[in-house]
């Protein structure tokens, strides 16, 4: 399998951690944001990485967005499972899932970016990473108001994680589900940031544990 991936992503991240956990061999190609478009598009429809070829027959050609990546690895390999065998944990596991996605990956990617530029900045000050943050707050319209509104959202995130992961190893059910594996990716970008870092060490604590059990690389600040 191929996965095309931008290495810095972390909805790609989510991908490789589902294809870790059940020890899928793969390779990655990493493309160039913008110039991205030229290849993805035609395969998906999509503009959005990451992507997934399977390079099997009798296999779909591509597959778009990480919630659907997931959902294909599941069905090629079931063991071990991401999907809960309750039907109630399941539903309850995929709407948290769609929750990361839409919502919350959307702040993480906010604030980190706008601390990147700030507070953040000597981290890589180079002007070609200046470049790029640049253009990523471009493309989302990143500005004050809405880091604002994405900082107070982590909040309610962070508040309703604790209590799913105080309470046990899992967000819903007996075992690590899409749930985990999402929020694990989709929340590990805010290990750059200190305040985060000091205030939530639990959450990263768990995103260790969660990279472990899948044989994925730390993210950032946390190798
Ligand atoms: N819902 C999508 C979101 C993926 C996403 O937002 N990917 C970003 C990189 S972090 C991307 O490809 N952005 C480039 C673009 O939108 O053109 C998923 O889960 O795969």
């Amino acid at each position: 399998m191929l996965l095309l991936q931008f290495s810095t992503s972390h909805y790609c991240r989510k991908a490789r951690l589902a294809l870790g956990y059940k020890r899928i061999d793969y390779k990655v190609e990493n493309l160039n944001p913008g110039l991205h478009i030229l290849k993805v598009k035609p395969l998906t429809g999509l503009t959005t990485l990451p992507v997934l070829l399977p390079q099997i027959e009798g296999q779909p050609q591509a597959i778009g967005d990480s919630t659907q990546i997931l959902k294909f690895l599941e069905s090629y390999q079931p063991e071990p499972s991401l999907f809960l065998t309750s039907q109630e944990q399941q539903t309850e596991a995929l709407m948290l899932e769609d929750w990361l996605d839409e919502s919350i990956g959307t702040a993480t990617r906010f604030v980190y970016y706008h601390f990147r530029a700030g507070e953040g900045k000597q981290i890589d000050p180079s002007l070609s990473s200046q470049i790029v943050i640049g253009v990523v707050r471009k493309q989302y319209g990143i500005n004050n108001a809405n880091v604002e509104l994405a900082t107070n959202r982590l909040v309610i995130a962070l508040t309703e994680l604790s209590n799913r992961w105080q309470k046990s190893d899992y967000l819903v059910g007996e075992r690590l589900s899409v749930a985990d594996i999402s929020a694990a990716a989709l929340l590990s970008p805010l290990a750059l940031i200190p305040q985060y870092r000091q205030r939530y060490s639990w959450l990263f604590e768990r995103i260790v544990q969660i990279h472990q059990l899948c044989g994925e690389a730390l993210p950032p600040g946390l190798n």
